[in-house]
């Protein structure tokens, strides 16, 4: 009995201080702990007990609430905010043209430097004042400039010197959240949504609140609420009430909200007989859905489409092209300053072409004939998502049209939130990739951030992995895929590097100790991933449906292009796509430079030869192994690499608390069992083709391959509710 109580009280403490950490979780990179190096405390106190912060906006509000929240809490001591400074040390924090004359003059030519909402961070040496002052252009971007010098204290630099001036380098940096009106979110692994559509307009949830604030400490400053698999609801009165409840929270964060539009909204909640982009009637129901909508969300950033895609209808249901639908609604929006947003991801059932060929195929027709508000929006690569995947060749091939790329931060084919995969070393290597489309050196982040071909308008997109878990991704380490798809959508040229270094700083410890051994296995992870997934360019050879586990045998599903051995194409001589010239010709949608580089199998870089080529399963690689033996030492090194990662956090423990220890350690050891499952099971199922033994090196798969074809998971997270 006595011993039944001890382990109920026990229990109840260890739920607290797990609640207790994932409350700390809930902070994200936001945690701004107390700065314990006497030495910078004493000097962040100089600069930043005194705060003089203009008031005349929202945003300004923002950014003063921001500090007197965290300067507190980081320095231990209180902070004054005064109305102005006549002598001593202060932070000055302001649009520029609120600035007194002193001020303005000492800050002049950094402020000719200013784009946008870019700003200027600065210590300034005035008569009997040493101010350090935090200013921009505009009010948002004097809050991204706070959250910036909050960034610097958190990560512990010092700052009696400084002189930043830094610009978003793309227009539209957003999130896209395929949240579905009934708050399951499609490919969401971290609970359900956070739009309690029930509850708004009136219940303002706090975490609305902190998500904006989350997302400006990035430069983040668009959303788009819905799935892109629309439900035209979301364009009715009732509902557009609740959104606008939503763009009310974000506006003063800098936040502008898109919807998607279902194509066939005219229709479903407008009582028409047709969609057609042609027909008057139904131009000019958009041009009435816009107007009522701008007339409760006066900042209303436009419309997200998937057309003709999956299932979803558009222009092409009445014969007409994508450049007859995305016009249209660009015209209805564009008096108010709107952009329409059309995805490329199309590919079509009654087309045999490679999948992989169809959205160049269907696109670069209309290069120029969008109007000036539509932007193209691309998936990274030409499939869909992989763990790894040669650039989309759109970029660069489509020059007279903006395009916005589209990353996945969810990890729909990386493990869900179970998986520690750090995704801005995916996202590096696509921004950096050469199209040689404008002679060397144009690289993807050049097409989208304009500079390659002087497109007007610019931005990103990430498919959000944010949901109701009390930590927002379900994986703590999650958290830096959102921090650094908000990093590179305001700079695009920062390394992935870097930027875990920051988001470790903000989100764990400032201890070096600590900093560079999980930096670097974070920078290892997404290779360990496409490891024991998807070696050497095997792509798409998830189980059905639900893409949780592998299912390289899938072959029963409704279209070809869906089923895994379409896109491995295993058989007795090899395994492989083709997509040289004697295969599906996919090479030559590249720059020549690349298409010369892919269609050879000793030149291709090494990570994509089975995207590109089908060989023989006893293909010398160039380090002397044969493609079978290479392709299983990869699955096995996957794994190694995991059993690394446990072994560095395991040595990280006197760093962290118990708590934090523990949740990325059960999650790791999750990692690991499905690591090798992930092995076992396709090396199982392509020895029966490759009918090879197992290099040395490989463990021995425990279970039968028909005990991994057996595994069914009808309750796998993120699948997409049948409401239509
Ligand atoms: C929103 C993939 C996903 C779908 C997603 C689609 C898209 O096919 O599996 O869930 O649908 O991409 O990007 O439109």
């Amino acid at each position: 009995m006595k011993l039944c109580r001890f382990f109920l009280i026990f229990l109840c403490f260890y739920n607290l201080e797990t609640n207790g950490q994932q409350l700390n979780d809930y902070k994200l990179w936001l945690k701004y702990e107390q700065i314990t190096d006497s030495k910078l405390s004493a000097s962040y106190k100089d600069i930043s007990s005194k705060i003089v912060v203009g008031e005349s906006t929202p945003s300004l509000l923002n950014a003063k609430e921001e500090l007197a929240l965290a300067l507190p809490q980081m320095l231990g001591t209180d902070i004054e905010f005064l109305s102005a400074i006549d002598k001593g040390n202060a932070l000055i924090v302001d649009v520029y043209q609120n600035l007194p004359v002193d001020l303005k003059s000492a800050v002049s030519k950094e402020m000719m430097d200013v784009k946008g909402d870019g700003f200027v961070l600065k210590s300034v040496k005035l008569t009997n004042k040493k101010v350090t002052v935090i200013t921009a252009k505009t009010d948002l971007g004097v809050l991204y400039g706070t959250f910036r010098f909050l960034h610097l204290m958190q990560s512990q630099h010092l700052l009696d010197d400084l002189k930043v001036v830094d610009n978003p380098k793309l227009d539209i940096r957003m999130l896209n959240h395929w949240d579905n009106l009934d708050r399951s979110v499609e490919r969401g692994y971290a609970g359900f949504s956070l739009w309690n559509w029930q509850k708004l307009p009136e219940y303002v949830d706090q975490r609305y609140i902190d998500y904006a604030r989350a997302n400006a400490s990035v430069g983040i400053n668009a959303t788009a609420l819905t799935n892109v698999n629309a439900n035209a609801l979301i364009l009715t009165p009732m509902y557009l009430e609740k959104v606008k409840a939503l763009a009310d929270i974000f506006r003063s964060y800098g936040i502008k909200v898109y919807l998607t539009a279902r194509f066939s909204a005219p229709m479903e909640i407008g009582g028409l007989e047709t969609a057609d982009p042609l027909n008057a009637q139904v131009q000019q129901w958009w041009k009435d859905k816009v107007k009522e909508i701008y007339a409760i969300v006066p900042d209303f950033g436009g419309f997200l489409v998937k057309a003709n895609s999956e299932g979803q209808p558009g222009p092409q249901n009445y014969g007409r092209n994508h450049v007859d639908g995305a016009n249209m609604m660009a015209e209805a929006v564009k008096p108010f300053g709107g952009n329409v947003i059309w995805r490329a991801f199309v590919y079509s059932e009654h087309d045999d072409t490679d999948r992989a060929k169809q959205a160049y195929d269907e696109f670069l027709p209309y290069d120029g004939n969008f109007m000036d508000n539509v932007l193209v929006q691309v998936k990274n690569g030409p499939i869909d998502f992989q763990p790894r995947e040669p650039f989309h060749p759109m970029f660069g091939a489509m020059k007279k049209t903006p395009l916005i790329m589209e990353f996945q931060i969810t990890q729909e084919y990386l493990g869900f939130s179970t998986h520690l995969v750090y995704l801005p070393k995916l996202f590096e290597e696509v921004l950096d990739a050469d199209t040689f489309q404008k002679g060397e050196g144009s690289t993807v982040a050049k097409v989208i951030d304009g500079s390659l071909y002087g497109n007007k308008l610019t931005g990103m997109a990430g498919v959000s992995n944010i949901g109701t878990d009390i930590n927002w991704t379900g994986h703590p380490f999650a958290q830096a895929n959102w921090y650094g798809f908000g990093r590179l959508a305001w700079d695009p040229y920062l390394s992935a590097n870097t930027i875990a270094e920051e988001w470790l700083r903000a989100t764990y410890s400032n201890e070096e100790e600590f900093v560079d051994p999980i930096k670097e296995m974070m920078l290892d992870s997404r290779e360990a991933i496409v490891n024991y997934m998807n070696p050497l360019g095997l792509h798409h050879i998830f189980d059905t449906g639900h893409h949780y586990g592998p299912g390289p045998w899938v072959d029963n599903l409704g279209r070809p292009d869906w089923n895994p051995v379409y896109y491995h194409k295993a058989d007795s001589l090899g395994v492989g796509f083709d997509r040289t010239p004697s295969g599906s010709n996919a090479t030559e949608q590249y720059a020549s430079e690349i298409a010369v580089q892919y269609n050879d199998p000793k030149t291709i870089p090494q990570e994509y030869l089975l995207w590109f080529h089908h060989l023989p399963w006893d293909y010398k690689l160039e380090n002397g192994e044969i493609l079978w033996d290479a392709i299983a030492l990869k699955y096995q090194e996957g794994v190694d690499q995991v059993t690394q990662m446990i072994k560095t956090w395991d040595r990280m423990k006197p760093y962290l608390s118990e708590n934090e220890y523990k949740e990325v350690s059960m999650l790791l050891e999750i990692q690991l069992k499905e690591a090798k499952w992930w092995r076992d099971a396709c090396l199982l199922y392509f020895q029966t083709f490759s009918n090879r033994p197992l290099p040395t090196g490989v463990e021995r798969p425990t279970k039968s391959l028909e005990y991994f074809k057996s595994l069914k998971f009808p309750f796998a997270p993120g699948i997409r509710p049948r409401w239509d």
